[in-house]
């Protein structure tokens, strides 16, 4: 790796100032800065970018192409110094030319073209796979607004655009030539010639797919990826038809239909909307996308016959399910392929990752919509359909029930997951437990038939990013009792960390570090927000998108119950306690909004009463979004992963908390369950119903006898219907937790592991009172977390889906 002096940089930054904005340094805003800086980054990416396509095209590299609706990237600027070995030498140069490092950093906009966990978990793959230089590209759309800014006003959720690309577009490099042209509605037109099946589309809408490129830097290597955003443009810039018979309106109309496709991410997070913006979205970037990596394989082998050889296409979920149709489309009737042959290159070349079972995210589209948008695919969908479904019929002795189950196509519906597990050579969860369900129950039948499909890669995260970047003096500590920084490539070399589990010196330093963090954290909340956090109290935090399934609500009530304690003995002696909860509600999701509303009730009430002064707080930290989490997490002490069951497909925020030191309450749900091996009964706070139990249960469920055998839970639940002192009531939630709607009463279990959990945050608090056993408890919880770094996921995908080589 080329290493850069501070005179370097400077002189490259100077030259950027100069020729970009025609700016001298005593000149330049904080915004030229931070777009030269940037520039100068990508300048370095460039040429290692350059270099790592020349070298996977001179040894027709195996390539990996990762598709996904969302990359939750974050901010880029320190990262991608980070990566490339330059960041200390680029804030000794940004310090020298008058401005702050943090401030220039801080100024970056989050890129948000993502939800959650799904978008950021596509963000660290990224990181990974050029790290261990594997020839791999991400696609998306190029989403001019990203996921939403969220206000609380009043204690109610308000959405902002987020404009990200003003500055954001400094990381991006547009390819014109590239571009490809996706085509919507029209009809098929069809005859046989020379015993060739002709197919095209007539009178169809076509959009432009303009690249705008990411470079993604690896650490400590030169091997550089690209994230490739397609954006949308309309071939016509207006339509001279129109416009010369005085109909303006119309003659910008077409554009406005075909740039709106990349005007805005949905901000659906576990939940299907089936709306026809979002299946143009999906089938514009991936009918661009597969058209992008046919036209370069052509250009260079001259044939597609190999094309599943070279390249293997991973689907983030199902959002990307348009891949297999289409690349049979362009292998028939553009390259005239007859369908077995096509059919073998596309089940070889398409593999499936599944991230949740709740059934209200599953995608099934209208067969209408579909047919009219997208004719020649909902052609091609019906024969793979009506194929399969022979199939079946051999292999379950016409059994309904089975066809029924397994339908691509049915009673008007497309199911896209029956067409991933019908098309894809492998399907996978993304957690053991998670992984088992989809074996057990969901797709149980396709199991039966094809078992050899079927795997699992338990989630990682990027812990570069998630430890060493966001916690640099934990990075540090752990390099001077490991010897080395061995573990930023390698880490399962964390584990060594644990031999200094009884040695207090760093103990000592470990609680030191957790403090310094916290007070950093209130200090940039106090600033930021005006929150006045009480950093002798145990940090207590649940950090996701808001859902009913991952019972955020659940931790109100105890923290209710907490409350009424005091209440009943003002007196009382208690390890101070600030729970801090961060969450975005999907706009349209009303029960969301409503808890959100009851944290900031709460949250007032609690905050104000006298009797929890250096006792208890709640604080709702408004915009969860990547770069908030980057300082919150290292701030943690106990981390909230106390979902359903059976629900939450894996879980990364547990992961994160766990690299940081902070403790996990949790259930044995998701990736829980895989720390909880680590961890032993020891290390992690585990309570609730297991998933079996909540299966066996759900049946006979009666929240309301949990209720009325438990006075303390029926206490919390009149509180809070009764609500606070801003004198709003809260009762049509806890009417769903009792009474429910049309017999569903706490579909979630709030009121079966209610008991359990609030016994378990009390072992939480005795084990923070006993420091020297806390600290150690944390120092496991870090030392045993290698095995949640994206890296080792990234092997599983390379060593048993992908079948590439990566650097050992
Ligand atoms: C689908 C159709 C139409 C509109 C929106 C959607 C949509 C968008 C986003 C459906 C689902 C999502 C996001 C799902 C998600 O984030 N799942 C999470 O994935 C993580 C990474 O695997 C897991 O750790 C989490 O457990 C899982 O909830």
């Amino acid at each position: 790796m080329h290493s850069y002096t501070k005179l370097e940089l400077e002189s490259l930054i100077e030259g950027k100032l100069r020729r970009n904005f025609g700016r001298t340094v005593s000149e330049a805003t904080q915004l030229h800065m931070f777009k030269a800086c940037a520039m100068v980054i990508r300048d370095i990416m460039s040429e290692h970018q350059m270099e790592t396509s020349k070298r996977s095209y001179d040894t027709d590299a195996r390539e990996v192409h990762y598709l996904s609706l969302e990359f939750l990237m974050g901010r880029s600027l320190e990262k991608n110094a980070y990566n490339l070995g330059v960041l200390d030498t680029l804030k000794d140069a940004i310090s020298d030319m008058g401005f702050s490092p943090a401030d220039l950093f801080e100024s970056e906009p989050d890129a948000g073209l993502g939800n959650g966990g799904l978008g950021r978990l596509a963000a660290c793959y990224l990181d990974s796979m050029s790290t261990l230089e594997i020839p791999a590209t991400g696609y998306s759309i190029c989403y001019q607004l990203g996921i939403f800014k969220q206000k609380i006003v009043d204690g109610a959720q308000v959405e902002l655009s987020d404009d990200w690309l003003d500055k954001g577009d400094a990381w991006l490099m547009t390819k014109m030539d590239e571009t490809e042209l996706v085509n919507f509605g029209g009809h098929v037109v069809d005859y046989w010639e020379d015993g060739f099946h002709h197919v095209s589309l007539e009178d169809c809408t076509t959009v432009m797919a303009v690249p705008r490129d990411m470079e993604i830097a690896g650490y400590q290597t030169e091997h550089t990826n690209v994230l490739r955003l397609w954006d949308a443009k309309s071939p016509v810039p207006v339509n001279m038809n129109f416009y010369s018979t005085g109909e303006y309106l119309k003659a910008v109309e077409e554009q406005t239909m075909a740039e709106v496709i990349a005007k805005v991410l949905y901000p659906a997070d576990n939940h299907y909307e089936g709306k026809s913006l979002r299946l143009k979205q999906q089938y514009f970037f991936v009918s661009a996308t597969v058209q992008s990596i046919v036209h370069k394989h052509f250009a260079k082998y001259g044939t597609l016959h190999n094309f599943h050889e070279k390249h293997v296409i991973q689907i983030n979920d199902t959002h990307p399910t348009w891949v297999i149709p289409e690349l049979m489309r362009i292998l028939m009737d553009e390259y005239e392929f007859g369908w077995d042959e096509a059919w073998y290159i596309t089940s070889h070349t398409v593999a499936y990752t599944n991230h949740t079972i709740l059934a209200e995210a599953l995608e099934h589209w209208p067969q209408n919509l579909v047919e009219s948008l997208l004719p020649r695919i909902f052609q091609i969908i019906c024969e793979i359909n009506q194929r399969y479904l022979d199939e079946l019929r051999l292999f379950f002795n016409n059994d309904g029930n089975k066809l029924y189950e397994m339908a691509i196509v049915w009673n008007g519906d497309v199911r896209m997951a029956n067409l991933c597990v019908a098309s894809c050579f492998a399907v996978n969860g993304v957690s053991a437990l998670h992984s088992d369900i989809l074996v057990r129950d969901v797709f149980h039948d396709a199991w039966l038939r094809t078992p050899e499909k079927f795997q699992n890669v338990t989630n990682g995260v990027d812990h570069r990013r998630w430890l060493a970047e966001v916690n640099p003096a934990l990075n540090d500590l752990i390099v001077q009792v490991t010897g080395s920084d061995d573990y930023l490539l390698h880490p399962a070399a964390l584990s060594e960390f644990e031999t200094a589990k009884n040695d207090s010196a760093v103990l000592t330093r470990l609680a030191e570090i957790k403090q310094e963090n916290k007070v950093r954290f209130a200090n940039h909340m106090k600033k930021q927000n005006g929150i006045l956090l009480n950093t002798d109290a145990i940090f207590d935090v649940q950090s996701k998108r808001l859902h009913e399934y991952k019972r955020q609500l659940l931790n109100v009530m105890h923290i209710v119950y907490l409350y009424q304690q005091l209440q009943d003995n003002p007196q009382l002696e208690m390890q101070p306690h600030t729970f801090l909860f961060a969450a975005k509600a999907a706009p349209g999701y009303v029960m969301a909004k409503k808890i959100i509303q009851l944290i900031n009730s709460l949250s007032r009430q609690i905050n104000n009463d006298p009797i929890c002064k250096d006792k208890l707080q709640v604080f709702f930290l408004e915009n969860y979004c990547v770069s908030l989490a980057e300082r919150m997490i290292p701030a943690a002490e106990v981390s909230e992963q106390i979902s359903t069951a059976g629900k939450e497909a894996s879980g990364t925020g547990n992961m994160k908390f766990m690299m940081n030191g902070a403790l996990t309450i949790g259930t044995e749900d998701g990736a829980n369950v895989e720390m909880h091996q680590q961890l032993g009964d020891d290390n992690i706070f585990i309570f609730g119903l297991t998933s079996d139990e909540v299966a066996d249960m759900r049946p006979h469920y009666n929240s309301y006898e949990y209720m009325m055998h438990n006075p303390a839970l029926k206490r919390v639940l009149d509180a809070i219907a009764a609500g606070f002192s801003d004198g709003r009531s809260y009762s049509d939630i806890t009417n769903s937790l009792i009474f429910g709607q049309n017999g569903h009463a706490d579909e979630y279990m709030l009121l079966a592991d209610f008991a359990s959990y609030v016994k378990r945050q009390g072992d939480v608090v005795a084990a923070y009172q006993d420091k020297t056993t806390w600290n150690q408890m944390a120092l496991v919880n870090i030392a045993r977390s290698g095995i949640f770094a994206a890296d080792r996921s990234i092997r599983d995908y390379a060593d048993n889906i992908w079948h590439v080589p990566y650097r050992g």
